[in-house]
């Protein structure tokens, strides 16, 4: 008699997906149900390290016990209130942020994408109200290879017609430069009379983590002082430890006009973002002129300020230093032994391999690498092609990165 073919729990669950879901992403054919750390489990029962982190927004690992306190202890006495009154938690954490971060004032949001808008829309109020730009004709600056979500605002600067196609028309009012070029920033800037604000990312993250020159931020920061121009930094995937420092732009030691956070906020909890800024940036928006029913919701707050405590007790900015260099390292090592490898970039744990390609995956050969990496029990996503993004919890130890980089190795190296 024949045997049906039996239909597994992971099957099960991605069918269920494409039949319901839209289809705007293809992951990577595993199905989640649990995590601890920097591990995950499928449906199956397999273990994996993570080692994209949600896009770098688990950076304390996964259902990190001490956040995960403050969430229930939070959601059994008060969720949401809008921002129609005042919370007892709202007040606590923004002072939290402001004095963590170093600026007078803080807005809280939900997801990177809306934080990325605040900063536009603080932008442009403060060309108008304080730099003097006429009415509707101020200019915001983007480096080429941007992303900062999916928006149309945020699309509307980006240089990928995967993001931006059929979408259009688009928000007018965009400039773009070419990312680590202070010459083309300078140019525009010269150029172009009312240019209210650059805003870039640290590292280029969605571009393949792309590291700038040193020295890039620091010029950044003296062409935006220059010429009377905001510099906004989006550290949205870059912030909260995630390159080795608090910040990436500590690394320079610049300190940007708006800062853009999101993604690792709140541990990977729940979405929340943030704009700081200062007094005369922030207090351009009045009452009534900006909001979001979530924003700034006291579980939120609850959580935000659990989630920067672990990132501080546990020193993982000083632990993500460390163990980037540990992983680069293995890494370097392999670009000797096998044309897999081509280059290895990044800071602290946002990392990134650029892959050769293979004769018989072309094209694909970081997807079959990474659906490799899944079978022996690695988790991470390709971005570009051929790059492949590395980017694990910041809770990681030197033992664990060693057995994670031993599995990369054995994968890279058995595809010759
Ligand atoms: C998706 C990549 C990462 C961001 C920066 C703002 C946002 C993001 C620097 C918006 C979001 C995401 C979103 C996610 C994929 C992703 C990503 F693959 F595109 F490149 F992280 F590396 N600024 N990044 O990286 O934050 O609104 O999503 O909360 O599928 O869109 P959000």
């Amino acid at each position: 008699m024949e045997t049906l073919p039996t239909v597994t729990a992971t099957q099960q669950a991605i069918d269920l997906e494409w039949q319901y879901g839209a289809h705007n992403y293809k992951p990577v054919p595993v199905v989640l149900n649990r995590g601890e750390g920097i591990f995950l489990w499928d449906v199956e029962g397999k273990k994996y390290y993570d080692f994209l982190s949600a896009y770098s927004a688990v950076s304390q690992g996964h259902c990190h016990p001490k956040i995960i306190h403050a969430l229930i202890e939070q959601a059994q006495r008060l969720t949401l209130t809008s921002r129609a009154f005042h919370t007892d938690q709202l007040g606590q954490c923004e002072k939290y942020l402001c004095e963590y971060f170093g600026y007078d004032k803080v807005l809280m949001m939900n997801s990177g994408a809306e934080a990325g808008e605040t900063a536009l829309k603080l932008t442009r109020k403060w060309a108008y109200k304080v730099k003097g730009i006429p009415q509707n004709q101020a200019k915001t600056v983007y480096a080429t290879g941007n992303f900062w979500g999916r928006t149309l605002a945020a699309i509307s600067s980006s240089t990928d017609p995967e993001s931006t196609n059929d979408y259009g028309p688009l928000l007018p009012g965009y400039l773009l430069v070419p990312y680590n070029d202070l010459k083309a920033l300078e140019a525009v800037f010269q150029k172009e009379p009312n240019i209210a604000g650059f805003m870039v990312e640290p590292i280029q993250g969605e571009a393949g983590v792309v590291v700038p020159d040193e020295g890039y931020l620091k010029g950044v920061r003296e062409l935006c002082t220059k010429y009377n121009v905001l510099f906004i930094a989006d550290e949205v995937q870059t912030g909260i430890g995630r390159t080795g420092k608090r910040l990436a732009c500590d690394h320079e030691g610049v300190k940007p006009d708006l800062l853009v956070l999101g993604k690792a906020l709140s541990g990977g909890i729940m979405p929340v973002s943030a704009v700081l800024a200062s007094d005369e940036v922030m207090l351009t928006i009045r009452p009534g002129e900006h909001g979001s029913t979530y924003g700034g919701n006291p579980l939120a707050c609850a959580v935000t300020m659990a989630a920067l405590r672990v990132v501080e007790e546990e020193k993982l900015a000083e632990n993500a230093e460390a163990m980037g260099q540990v992983f680069r390292q293995r890494m370097d090592a392999l670009i000797q032994k096998t044309a897999m490898v081509k280059l290895v970039r990044g800071k602290g744990l946002l990392n990134a391999i650029v892959v050769g390609e293979h004769p018989a995956y072309g094209e694909k050969t970081a997807w079959e690498i990474c659906l490799r990496l899944k079978d022996q029990g690695l988790l991470c996503k390709p971005t570009h092609g051929d790059k492949i993004r590395f980017a694990p919890p910041l809770v990681i130890t030197e033992e664990q990165m060693h057995e994670a980089c031993d599995i990369i190795e054995n994968v890279l190296l058995e595809l010759v």
